[in-house]
């Protein structure tokens, strides 16, 4: 990458850590901008300038803001193809498929961690959360099945090498047996937890991430969203 480095948007714990494990894996310099969420940060008028729809992660990149993990992740992997986060190859079906794969973690997976993990978020009445908690672990443990029997036969969620795909799910994983998920009915998907988080980049990650908490802490403002029991 040239020009000026790039500012991630984060706050720990969140799906920001896929970006977040991307920059590292490029080896490239970069910097941070915490968000704290429990200052109401993400909807400040400054921030919602960066990110309209209040999330993290977002991008600073030399050319404009960046986004939702998928765009940012296709933008490094594209940027620094020399890292391999994603196996790009410009043909136009196969390119697709990487990026179906992208959608299948930030779509249809991602809302349903935030339903498992915080079904509050969804529904003000208190009484509705635990179905739709419920209904939520349902869907994941359908959509998982097929990654877990695939994960069986690779060690990596597209094949025998590693992606930035892998660090998705192992951020996927972290968040809902955080939550209560039993991981015990997929153990394939364990034995990947494992693998990913041995990765550097995830270590460094991790460790960008107990930084800002650190932070966060001395503030008063750790970052701790409730975690729904069954
Ligand atoms: N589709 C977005 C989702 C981003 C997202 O939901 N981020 C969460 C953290 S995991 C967030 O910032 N939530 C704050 C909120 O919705 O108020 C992406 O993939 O980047």
């Amino acid at each position: 990458m040239t020009g000026p480095s790039p500012i991630l948007y984060f706050a720990p714990l969140t799906c920001a850590r896929v970006s977040l494990t991307a920059l590292e894996e490029t080896g490239q310099p970069f910097e941070t901008k915490l968000i704290a969420f429990m200052a109401g940060e993400h909807r400040s008028e400054e921030y919602l300038a960066i990110n309209p729809s209040g999330k993290v992660p977002a991008l600073q990149t030399e050319s404009g803001i960046l986004t939702q993990n998928g765009a940012i992740l296709l933008y490094l992997a594209q940027k620094c193809p020399e890292a391999g986060l994603l196996p790009l190859s410009g043909d136009a079906y196969a390119d697709a498929k990487v990026v179906s794969a992208l959608f299948r973690m930030s779509g249809d997976l991602h809302p349903l961690v935030t339903r498992f993990v915080l079904p509050g978020m969804m529904l003000s009445d208190p009484v509705s959360s635990p179905a739709v908690r419920s209904k939520a672990e349902e869907i994941i443990q359908l959509q998982l099945a097929p990654i877990a029997a695939q994960l069986g036969e690779q060690d990596w969620f597209l094949g025998e090498r590693w992606s930035i795909l892998d660090a998705y799910l192992a951020w996927i994983w972290f968040r809902i047996t955080g939550a209560g998920f039993d991981p015990t009915i997929f153990p394939n998907i364990v034995g990947h937890f494992e693998r990913a988080n041995a990765r550097p980049s995830a270590k460094a990650a991790l460790q960008h991430e107990a930084r800002a908490e650190e932070q966060l802490s001395a503030r008063g403002l750790a970052f701790a969203p409730p975690q729904s029991k069954k």
